[in-house]
C-alpha cells in the first residue's frame, strides 16, 4: 500500500480545522487513498474523555492524538488530525515522533475576529460571558505557527480554494 502521513491542521475554534480535514478526506478517498480523520468528536468522547482545557489537559490531549497518529502511520493511512494544538512545543513534540517529511503542518489562519463573528456553535459568546472558562484566543493562548508547512486562509477563502491548496501541495511534493 501507500505510505502515511499527517496533515496536522491547527487553528483557532472554528477556524475550519474539521472543514477541511473532512474536504481533504473526500478527495484522497477519491484517488483510493486510505485515510482517517481525528478530531475532537471522535477522540475527546472516548480516549481523551478523561480530559478538560486546562493547559496540562491539552497537552496530555495532543501527546495521545500524536500517538495515536503514529500507530495510523505505521499502518499506512493518511491521518488528518483536527485539533486547536494550541502550543507550539506540543505540535514539535508530535512532528518529532514522526519520520521526516510524514508531518505536514497546515495552519488554518481565520482571525479571532473571523471566529468570533461566526460563532457556529455559540462557543465564543459563551466565553464572553464568562459561562465557558480557558477558552482558546478569549482566555487561554493559541500560538500560531512559525514555519508550517502550509498556511491557509480559511477566515478569508472558501473551503474549496483551502483543500485546492493542500492538493497542489501533495502533489509538488510526491505525496499523492
Ligand atoms: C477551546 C473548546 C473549549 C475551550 C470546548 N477552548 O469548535 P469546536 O468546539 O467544535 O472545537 C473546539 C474543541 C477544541 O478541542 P481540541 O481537542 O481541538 O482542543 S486542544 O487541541 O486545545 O486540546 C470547541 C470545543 O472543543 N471546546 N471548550 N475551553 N475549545
Amino acid at each position: 500500500g501507500h505510505r502515511g502521513f499527517v496533515l496536522w491542521f491547527t487553528g483557532l475554534s472554528g477556524a475550519g480545522k474539521s472543514t477541511l480535514a473532512h474536504g481533504m478526506e473526500a478527495l484522497l478517498h477519491a484517488r483510493g487513498l486510505r485515510t482517517y480523520v481525528l478530531d475532537g468528536d471522535n477522540v475527546r468522547h472516548g480516549l481523551c474523555s478523561d480530559l478538560g482545557f486546562s493547559e496540562q489537559d491539552r497537552r496530555e490531549n495532543i501527546r495521545r492524538v500524536g500517538e495515536v497518529c503514529k500507530l495510523f502511520v505505521d499502518a499506512g493511512v493518511i491521518v488528518l488530525s483536527a485539533f486547536i494544538s494550541p502550543y507550539r512545543s506540543d505540535r514539535s513534540f508530535v512532528r518529532a515522533l514522526m519520520e521526516q517529511g510524514d508531518f505536514v503542518e497546515i495552519y488554518c489562519d481565520a482571525s479571532l475576529e473571523v471566529c468570533e463573528r461566526r460563532d457556529t456553535k455559540g462557543l465564543y459568546r459563551n466565553a464572553r460571558e464568562g459561562k465557558i472558562l480557558e477558552f482558546t484566543g478569549i482566555s487561554s493562548p493559541y500560538e500560531p505557527p512559525e514555519l508550517p508547512e502550509l498556511v491557509v486562509e480559511s477566515g478569508r477563502n472558501a473551503p474549496e480554494a483551502c483543500i485546492a491548496q493542500i492538493c497542489e501541495y501533495l502533489l509538488a511534493n510526491g505525496m499523492i
